[in-house]
């Protein structure tokens, strides 16, 4: 059994999605970052660095911060969307690794100058909008031909996906990445992906896309 730290946000939707998706049993805490819940006691000895999502593993005691750490965790004790083979894990661990330190990081930068506060910082604006653009070219480039990021569905596609769903807050028009609207909309559509969405609970319906 696992108990999930989260909030209504790209990063804590990774892990329930995967969560949904390995179809284990879980609880969900509602951790409001808007009320400053990340700064409680008892969270921060579950997640240091004051940030969802986090877990704990009631099956061994283990407390884990980091979307991305959750998530191969999780992946490798059920034995999915992680594979085995050498090659084809590199290739997920490596787009796993572009969504942590590139996809996720600029387009919250993204939500904050283009969403936010577009008119406080032309510079900002501008830099994190184009930054945006860019990493929406690199992921349309991998998923030409392509159903999934790497061969089959995979935590990279989950890491990626809830970051896409707030394409609106990005200033991203989905029709100008036909290839990432594909896919975005095929994995929209997937049953576990729609719960997932939903926790620790429903804000909005998932962007048509
Ligand atoms: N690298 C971390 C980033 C986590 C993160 O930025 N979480 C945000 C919500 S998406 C948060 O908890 N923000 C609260 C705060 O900064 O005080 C991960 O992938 O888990």
């Amino acid at each position: 059994m696992i108990d999930l730290y989260t909030w209504t946000t790209p990063n804590g939707r990774k892990v329930s999605i995967l969560l949904e998706e390995l179809g284990v049993p879980y609880t969900a805490h509602a951790i409001n970052i808007g009320d400053g819940d990340q700064y409680t006691e008892d969270f921060l000895a579950i997640s240091p660095n004051n940030k969802i999502p986090a877990i704990v593993d009631r099956d061994n005691g283990l407390t884990l911060m980091e979307s991305g750490a959750i998530m191969i965790y999780l992946a490798e004790k059920h034995g999915a969307f992680l594979p085995t083979e050498t090659i084809a894990r590199a290739k997920v661990l490596e787009w796993l690794m572009w969504q942590m330190g590139g996809l996720g990081p600029m387009l919250g930068q993204a939500h904050h100058f283009v969403h936010f506060n577009p008119d406080k910082s032309d510079y900002a604006r501008e830099r994190y909008g184009a930054e945006a653009a860019r990493l929406y070219g690199v992921l349309d480039s991998r998923l030409e031909g392509r159903d999934f990021i790497v061969d089959d569905y995979s935590i990279a596609d989950m890491a990626c996906w809830p970051w896409v769903s707030r394409h609106e807050w990005q200033d991203i028009d989905l029709k100008d990445y036909p290839n990432v609207r594909r896919w975005y909309q095929a994995i929209a559509g997937r049953d576990a992906v729609q719960r997932g969405y939903d926790v620790p609970r429903k804000v909005n319906a998932i962007p048509a896309g």
